[in-house]
């Protein structure tokens, strides 16, 4: 069911580089072709900034296999999802909403002044983004909680703007999944549009009638979602390109098989491209979970999904010398989810610098993330943790640099602008300060 890659004695940890090239030719993530959806999604945003509204009502006619007159749903549509909403589910978003937005709170900083020079102050302002556009995916699982992923940090951070986009469902009338409108309603959010895929990410960009362009983008989506931001990236801002969703598990064997093979199953659970990586120094614990994840699987509901997730080239079971190794090997690869279940496991968390989040010990699963641990669920994918973070109150807030000089301060720092300006050949650039200073070299 998922294949065995064995490197003891093989790999020696070698320059970071050339380890992510090597860790990425040994478990490499599944094919996630944007350049190729770029052909189908480049003109499809292209049209809806041409004609706007009525490209958008055709696009989701022809994929969403429903057409919708009023993109925008209406305030009785959310009310009623609200009430329709099942108590047990509404309690469990209702904490979930509590502790990101707890974490949120805690991550916002006061502006930041520094003085590098007597009377010269730079003062770093945080303020938020105006108007941001949040995607919510409605294909294979209406992901509600991702809405408070996007909604929490977006309202912590002060956006005073927030539309949502998923896309308009048949069996419901053409309305986004019930429990996505339910959770927009339960978090005050009173924008929300029916469209969805590549037309969605463009009406958000370039505006149509009846919605105002936005500034921002975010938000998890297919390959189509993805390819049209990397289009319109530049007319709005985007956050990190989220691909199919992946796990690695470092472990020893201390860990529990069941566990460790349940956490595989889980996020293979999203896509047949999800990854799921074992690695680990345990033979044992290798040879136990190997045999667990079929038993799992069987009874699963969504096992054809999981074995083609778990068979495929993009999940392995991968054992190492020690755990050193395998840190390493975790590290380059720079999973969107890292579980660290070893008998020093926090120890071990403070080693890792690539990881979109990591998951420390026995009884901090990534389904508790995804959920209500209070951390963020959208989190960079196929390796891009290593240059990139998950969305936070960050993503939705600009740092302004705030220059305020007095007099003495411009003059004593003068004749360094000046020299600066002339060994770049800019002398209005140095004439700019030395003007006001008549008289002084
Ligand atoms: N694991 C997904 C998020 C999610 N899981 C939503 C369940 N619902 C990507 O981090
Ligand atoms: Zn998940």
């Amino acid at each position: 069911m998922i294949r065995r890659v064995d490197l003891r004695g093989r790999v020696a940890a070698g320059e970071v580089s050339d380890l992510q090239a090597e860790v990425n030719a040994l478990v490499p993530r599944a094919v996630f072709d944007v350049e190729k959806a770029l052909d189908v999604a480049r003109p499809i945003c292209l049209d809806v900034r041409h004609r706007g509204l009525e490209a958008i009502r055709e696009y989701g006619e022809k994929f969403d296999h429903v057409r919708v007159e009023d993109l925008r749903v209406s305030a009785d549509a959310l009310k009623t999802a609200l009430e329709e909403l099942d108590p047990e589910v509404r309690n469990a978003f209702e904490e979930s909403i509590r502790r990101v937005r707890e974490v949120s709170r805690d991550e916002l900083t006061a502006d930041i002044t520094s003085e590098p020079a007597p009377g010269g102050r730079v003062t770093q302002r945080f303020v938020p983004i105006q108007r941001v556009g949040l995607y919510v995916p409605g294909g294979r699982a209406p992901l509600s909680s991702s809405v408070v992923m996007n909604v929490v940090p977006a309202q912590v951070a002060g956006v005073a703007s927030l539309a949502v986009a998923s896309p308009p469902q048949k069996e419901f009338g053409g309305l986004p999944h019930p429990t996505i409108l339910a959770m927009c309603a339960l978090l005050g959010i009173d924008e929300v549009y029916a469209m969805g895929g590549a037309q969605a990410i463009a009406g958000f960009a370039y505006g149509f009638a009846g919605c105002r362009k936005v500034n921002l983008i975010t938000g998890p989506g297919n390959i189509y979602v993805v390819a049209a931001k990397r289009f319109l990236l530049g007319e709005v801002g985007i956050d990190a390109e989220a691909g199919p969703t992946e796990i690695a598990i470092l472990a020893d064997e201390t860990a529990d098989p069941v566990h460790v093979a349940a956490d595989l199953i889980s996020q293979a659970e999203h896509d047949p491209m999800a990854a799921s990586v074992l690695v680990t120094p345990s033979e044992t614990l290798a040879a136990q979970v190997e045999t667990e994840l079929p038993v799992q699987v069987a009874k699963s509901r969504h096992r054809d999904r999981i074995t083609e997730a778990l068979s495929g080239q993009q999940s392995a079971v991968v054992l190492v010398d020690d755990l050193d190794q395998g840190t390493a090997f975790v590290d380059a690869y720079a999973a969107e989810h890292l579980e660290i279940q070893t008998e020093d496991a926090e120890e071990r968390a403070g080693l890792i610098t690539n990881a979109g989040a990591i998951f420390v010990g026995g009884w901090s699963p990534v389904s508790l993330g995804d959920y209500c641990a209070g951390s963020n669920h959208v989190l960079p994918t196929a390796g891009c943790a290593c240059h990139s973070s998950g969305l936070s109150v960050r993503s939705f807030l600009k740092a302004v640099h705030v220059v305020n000089y007095s007099r003495d301060a411009l003059q004593q720092v003068a004749g360094h602008v000046v020299a600066l300006a002339h060994a770049e050949d800019l002398p209005a650039h140095g004439a700019a300060v030395s003007v006001r200073f008549p008289g002084e070299q």
